[in-house]
């Protein structure tokens, strides 16, 4: 009977670890990193890359709070943010890229940064609300969505579009997903970008990098959350909630985004390091 015990302890457990192996229900494909935010996900101040191998740095006082999926990080607008790396081999590239992130708020008026990638060379961008006519980022803002793109120098990588109409500062979840591409369009340009929000396409603008195939430039500080930081300082703290953020080396398909938009499930695979201590201690047990 105890063998008996001990096979069906052994039962569940391999259970959980099928289910745990389970593929996630978001794309996978091309994801680079992925911090959920959940309440298992953070230990002290680490926020942990559940997918690739730049765990962040919770920086101030964000709380854990209930989120889109699972937890989430709230923000306080002073001095809160998360340093999540220059992403490694994925930060170093010039490359397509996609961004994603659930956010809440209901913060109009203050400029403030949802995340900002800052490489030296153009292009580098990032995000940011509530910016008035402010360069080198994307911009959403109550009831009209624009694109900025790089410092123009050296060579002259700017450009702007705008189109769309938001309303995401209602205190409510809002998926956001940002794509770089540098194909070449019918519209001009050999860089394309696409905002989607809550899942469909709102924004799209065609950019001229000098005939540089690149989406971004790499990263030369550490990628920032919640913060824009320049050199020696932050500023434009994020007011709000910031839930399940991911980054892939491509540029996500709409019906991707959609995929995105509609998974609820919290990430289920045990923080990295866990499996081989559960094996441990349940070798000890039997
Ligand atoms: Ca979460
Ligand atoms: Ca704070």
């Amino acid at each position: 009977m105890k063998n008996g015990i001990h096979f069906l302890t052994f039962a569940i457990i391999i259970g959980m670890f099928s289910l745990n192996t389970a593929p996630a229900s978001i794309v996978t494909d091309g994801l680079v990193s992925y911090w959920p935010f959940d309440r298992v996900h953070i230990i002290s101040k680490t926020a942990t890359d559940v997918w690739g191998d730049n765990n962040g740095t919770i920086i101030g006082n964000p709380k854990v709070v209930p989120g889109q999926v699972g937890e989430a990080l709230e923000f306080d607008g002073a001095g809160d943010f998360v340093n999540l790396t220059t992403l490694g081999d994925f930060g170093g590239q010039f490359g397509t890229s996609s961004f994603e992130a659930w956010i809440k708020t209901t913060n109009k008026k203050d400029w403030m940064t949802l995340i900002n990638t800052r490489g030296m060379e153009c292009p580098n961008w990032g995000i940011e609300l509530n910016g008035v006519n402010r360069r080198n980022r994307f911009e959403i803002m109550e009831g009209t969505l624009h694109h900025y793109i790089g410092i123009g120098s050296p060579g002259g990588c700017g450009g702007a579009g705008s189109g769309g109409s938001v309303g995401i500062f209602d205190g409510e979840w809002h998926h956001i997903v940002y794509t770089n591409d540098y194909t070449v369009h019918e519209g001009g340009g050999n860089g394309k970008r696409i905002v989607y929000i809550d899942g469909v396409s709102r924004s799209a603008s065609n950019h001229g990098f000098g005939g540089k195939n690149r989406a971004f430039s790499p990263f030369t500080a550490p990628v920032h959350l919640g913060a824009r930081k320049f050199p020696g300082k932050s500023q434009g703290y994020f007011t709000g909630m910031i839930d399940e953020v991911r980054f892939y080396n491509r540029p996500l398909t709409a019906d991707e985004v959609i995929q995105n938009f509609e998974s609820t499930e919290p990430y289920n695979i045990a923080p990295k390091g866990k499996l081989s201590t559960v094996w441990g201690a349940l070798k000890t047990k039997l």
